[in-house]
């Protein structure tokens, strides 16, 4: 990219990344049914069916001001709403298609109108989801996997007609009718050409040239300006150094379902919330209304919960950057300003001390967050030069001061500097992710090979992490040994769903977190050790992030977990 339009680029992007939190909303006709947005094809309803839920698609309780404060309560600072998902019906009032809210229902308003509106008065941006390929109404959409084959005929289907006529000519009534609009949130894009997803980019910047593009337009990473994670998928530290962000629901579904109960509570949103923004992520939670036009009561419920806290400690996560350590802190996370680092401590690590390892800078003062009078904290720092181990500890008040994650602030001597090596936590465990590992394939084996430094010598249990989706025959996967060779030591085993964890912070439905322990090392000594892995399982990193492409079972680590402890 050349040096002006990186600029741009980034400029285009500032708001977004300061951002940190917002509100997906699937909603459109398929509320009517209550069976989620993907109901037309997983029933093969036909389009002449489907039509008729519009004449009764009423939803009488929708209020633009409602919704939106809900949004601000829960501490979001923008809304993605899907004004085109992909039964085609367009929740606006389309010119180009009479299949829309304002021709074909009784409702007969424009609800991204009155959300337009909303959002200018209470300061939240507007951004739309277009389902830009998929389109089971149209006899022209084209998708790789996904069409309408119970009313239409593959054979005689011609993508243009449909992209020229009824995509293009949409997107371009989103982008003038309605203000400006922060981003545009293409999905599913399978097939797409790199032809038509670059004009497709400066089409819409022809309209409005500061609107955010995800990846989903198709061909990451070369076009769209931020990554779109799987959906729900949180990725690993330090693994993506661009703009990304996590689409996530709040029960198991993104369009309303009656049949789904399954909510995430407060405080596992907080925490998947502090998890993403401590790796430099946004995270983009869902709510599905109902056909009335109401969001959940259950939803609401949550996202006002989760909102308070947010609302005490938004210092900690709006405008942060992601943590400089490379692995999962076994307290919390860390997310960081110019010349501050904020601690994020999950209550239940809440102890007489914190000790953090590999802070580099001298802490000039740390207090609580939650403390208005800034009182400072104790702390002491130190530095072994034989092992180049910096040390920092923090006297804690017995009491955690805020619900489910405190935060101490550390004011720092400059910007923050740490050892960014892989070493040892104040437990003795070591966690090394997947994507820092130098990999290799040599006579069809791969390799990952970590240096690590330790600290404190001793037994550990080495332990494999990978998430698998749900359904998944774990043997489909894991049939061959994996190998481990550390320390002049060997492991060779079949790897076993030994453990399920529970409440992961980047691990969710569809996925399940699945510890394999695979053997017992001795390290003897202090300073440089490294490991290697030989799995199959180990492959570069995928940009496939839509539903179709992604994996089963997900190696996402190995740990080092000294014996005796968890
Ligand atoms: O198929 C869609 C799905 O309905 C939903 O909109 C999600 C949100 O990320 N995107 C697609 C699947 O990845």
């Amino acid at each position: 990219m050349l040096v002006e339009e990186q600029t741009k680029a980034t400029e285009r992007i500032k708001w977004w990344q300061e951002a940190k939190f917002g509100m997906f909303i699937h909603w459109g006709l398929y509320a009517t049914l209550a069976k989620g947005e993907w109901v037309m094809a997983a029933s093969k309803i036909p389009v002449k069916e489907y039509e008729q839920f519009a004449t009764q698609f009423n939803p009488k309780e929708f209020n633009a001001k409602e919704w939106v404060g809900v949004a601000k309560r829960a501490g979001m600072k923008y809304i993605v709403i899907t004004a085109k998902h992909h039964d085609g019906f367009a929740m606006y009032h389309s010119k180009v298609e009479k299949f829309n809210i304002v021709d074909a229902t009784p409702f007969g308003r424009d609800p991204m109108k009155e959300l337009a509106e909303e959002c200018q008065k209470q300061g939240i941006k507007l951004c739309f989801y277009y389902s830009h390929v998929i389109d089971w109404h149209h006899p022209h959409s084209v998708h790789e996997y996904y069409n309408n084959t119970w009313d239409y005929n593959l054979e005689e289907k011609a993508f243009y007609n449909y992209w020229h006529n009824l995509a293009k000519p949409q997107i371009q009534e989103l982008l003038t009718q309605y203000g400006d609009i922060g981003l545009l949130w293409f999905d599913t894009a399978g097939g797409l050409s790199k032809k038509d997803s670059k004009e497709l980019v400066e089409f819409v910047r022809s309209f409005q040239p500061n609107c955010l593009i995800n990846s989903r337009v198709s061909h990451w990473p070369n076009i769209g300006d931020y990554q779109s994670k799987g959906d729900n998928e949180i990725p690993m530290y330090g693994e993506d150094s661009g703009p990304w962000e996590t689409p996530m629901t709040l029960n198991q579904s993104w369009g309303y379902s009656d049949r789904d109960q399954v909510w995430k509570t407060p405080e596992s949103i907080i925490r998947k919330m502090v998890n993403i923004v401590s790796k430099g992520g946004n995270l983009l939670l869902n709510v599905g209304p109902t056909a009335e036009g109401i969001i959940p009561e259950k939803s609401v419920e949550v996202l006002e919960q989760a909102g308070e806290w947010i609302e005490r400690n938004g210092e900690a996560i709006y405008g942060t950057n992601a943590s400089p350590f490379p692995y999962e802190l076994e307290w919390g996370a860390v997310t960081i300003k110019p010349s501050r680092m904020y601690l994020h401590v999950n209550n239940e690590k809440w102890s007489d001390q914190l000790k953090l390892f590999g802070l580099k800078n001298k802490v000039v003062k740390a207090y609580l967050l939650a403390d208005s009078e800034r009182r400072n904290l104790p702390i002491t720092q130190s530095y072994t030069e034989s092992i180049d181990h910096h040390v920092l500890g923090i006297d804690l008040p017995k009491d955690a001061p805020d619900q489910y994650i405190s935060i101490i602030v550390l004011e720092l001597e400059g910007n923050a500097q740490v050892d960014d090596q892989f070493m040892q936590q104040v437990s003795g465990s070591v966690n090394l992710d997947l994507v820092h590992a130098e990999t290799a394939v040599e006579k069809n084996e791969k390799t990952a090979k970590w240096d690590f430094k330790i600290t404190q010598p001793g037994a550990f249990d080495v332990v494999l992490v990978n998430f698998k989706k749900i359904n998944t025959v774990w043997e489909d996967h894991y049939h061959e040994e994996v190998k481990v060779h550390i320390a002049g030591q060997e492991l060779k085993t079949i790897p076993q769903e030994d453990q399920l964890i529970k409440d992961s912070p980047a691990c969710q439905y569809p996925y399940s977190e699945v510890h394999s322990i695979l053997g017992r090392v001795h390290l003897y000594d202090s300073g440089n050790n490294s490991l290697t892995l030989t799995c199959n399982k180990i492959q570069e990193k995928s940009f496939g992030t839509e539903i179709w492409q992604a994996e089963a079972v997900k190696l996402r680590s190995i740990k080092l977990v000294p014996v005796g402890k968890k």
